[in-house]
């Protein structure tokens, strides 16, 4: 079970509202007009998705947020919910990528996915430009969020995905030579850490360097898999 803090001050930002954290029975209440409101904005902001798409996926969402038993007030995909979806729909297992996921999606902060945050970072997530992606890659890596992938932070990734597997030596050693492989690749202004530009230019050199530090991408099948399993749902909202 998890629990969705109250958001934070919402802080003026501009643009048609932005709902937070609705849950089926709220959304319910906000009656077809608002519903509307919801989708025609969801259309220009996840720009990915068509209308019949983003009507789909915010069925979808009503399903998951029921699933969990969240009370509607507090309505909206927590941690857990979110990274079993994760799990279930593309295969992800590292639970450390995961939480970087959601805290991709979770715009705003308040430990609790909102159908707007869920839908727009889908549209990214299953079919962002590489821009996108790189920026989304970047952002998942950066774990304390400071602008930069440090030398502790690759190294905390790299262990993390690679302990799964069994190791002879000292697993410790391998990781740091890995360390030093990837600065010496992607660090081109040679400050001993990953801007967003080094890491920018690495994977427009070479694609595969865009998940160098643990997968947090769907792979094309479960994303072709989760897209015809979600938008083959032809009813209206
Ligand atoms: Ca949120
Ligand atoms: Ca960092």
């Amino acid at each position: 079970m998890f629990r969705c803090d109250p958001p934070v001050s919402p802080g003026g930002s501009a643009g048609p509202p932005r709902p937070r954290c609705r849950g089926s029975g709220e959304r319910a209440a906000m009656g077809r007009r608002r519903l509307r409101q919801l989708v025609d904005s969801l259309r220009r902001s996840a720009e990915h998705f068509d209308k019949r798409e983003v009507e789909c996926l915010i069925r979808l969402f009503d399903a998951l947020v029921a699933e969990s038993g969240s009370r509607p007030a507090a309505g909206g995909l927590g941690r857990s919910m979110f990274r079993d979806a994760l799990h279930s729909a593309f295969g992800m297992t590292d639970d450390m990528i995961m939480d970087r996921v959601f805290h991709t999606f979770d715009r705003d902060n308040d430990s609790c996915i909102s159908v707007v945050e869920w839908v727009e970072g889908l549209s990214v997530f299953l079919r962002g430009t590489l821009e996108e992606r790189i920026k989304y890659c970047f952002e998942v890596y950066d774990l304390n969020g400071d602008g930069y992938i440090s030398r502790e932070e690759m190294f905390q990734m790299l262990k993390n995905s690679l302990l799964k597997q069994p190791s002879e030596e000292d697993p410790d050693e391998g990781i740091k030579d890995l360390v030093d492989i990837a600065l010496k690749k992607m660090d081109y202004d040679h400050d001993g850490k990953l801007s967003f530009m080094d890491f920018e230019k690495a994977v427009r050199d070479e694609m595969l360097l865009l998940e160098a530090f643990g997968p947090c991408l769907p792979d094309i099948k479960s994303s072709m898999a989760f897209e015809q399993k979600t938008f083959q749902d032809t009813r209206r909202l």
